[in-house]
């Protein structure tokens, strides 16, 4: 038969878990070295449960072309880093112009996103709400609750993530503080720097768009 099998995956809210998947990562708070701006903090982090995981991605991924769609659940532990929620790494599609739709089943969470040209946007995200992340925006999430986030998600199976856009911008614009009163509040991060128009232009180009 040409046609692709249907497949039933259930969603365990309660251990943050796609069921029925072929795909299981773990990310370490070791393996997030660089991403915060206390590394002071950081690092006692590390000393204390350095090998515990701090997010973890379970998937079913379909097939490798744009009409496969994977979909899966990421699972991310409550806390900070010094004053910084707890994050993912981050991305932008190594596609650019994929898109991505996050549903979050619980928890509180912000998509942090950023556009190639500096734009910055925060989407505060709790139970049964959908962000659509458009493409050619940089994304990554941060857990602002004080429990486990919980998000399922989907995008073309050709996306691919180039992790290297934030490394090379020294970080994100914002980052995601506790503002002391329980909330959060986004400050400038002073390591930022903006992309060059040459590189804006080639992440358009590459996905057949004119600049
Ligand atoms: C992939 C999608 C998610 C993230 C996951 C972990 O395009 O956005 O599956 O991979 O939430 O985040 P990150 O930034 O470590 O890949
Ligand atoms: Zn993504």
């Amino acid at each position: 038969m040409i046609f692709a099998e249907p497949r039933l995956c259930g969603v365990s809210v309660e251990t943050g878990m796609l069921e029925n998947g072929d795909g299981h990562y773990r990310k370490t708070y070791r393996d997030l070295a660089g991403l915060y701006a206390d590394a002071a903090a950081f690092d006692a982090i590390v000393s204390e449960k350095g090998d515990q995981v701090a997010y973890e991605v379970t998937s079913y991924t379909p097939g490798k072309k744009t009409s496969d769609m994977i979909m899966g659940v990421t699972r991310m532990e409550p806390g900070r880093v010094g004053r910084e929620y707890y994050l993912t790494r981050g991305h932008i599609h190594a596609n650019g112009d994929r898109p991505e739709v996050y549903y979050t089943l619980s928890g509180r969470g912000i998509m942090q996103m950023e556009s190639p040209d500096g734009e910055v946007r925060l989407v505060e995200m709790g139970p049964q709400q959908i962000c659509y992340v458009p493409p050619f925006w940089i994304h990554r999430s941060v857990n602002i609750g004080d429990t486990d986030l919980v998000m399922f998600f989907s995008y073309p199976a050709d996306s691919g993530q180039d992790y290297g856009i934030i490394e090379r911008s020294g970080g994100m614009r914002v980052r995601v503080m506790d503002d002391g009163k329980g909330g959060w509040v986004a400050e400038d991060n002073p390591a930022w720097k903006n992309r060059a128009p040459d590189e804006v232009k080639a992440i358009l180009e590459n996905a057949g768009v004119a600049a």
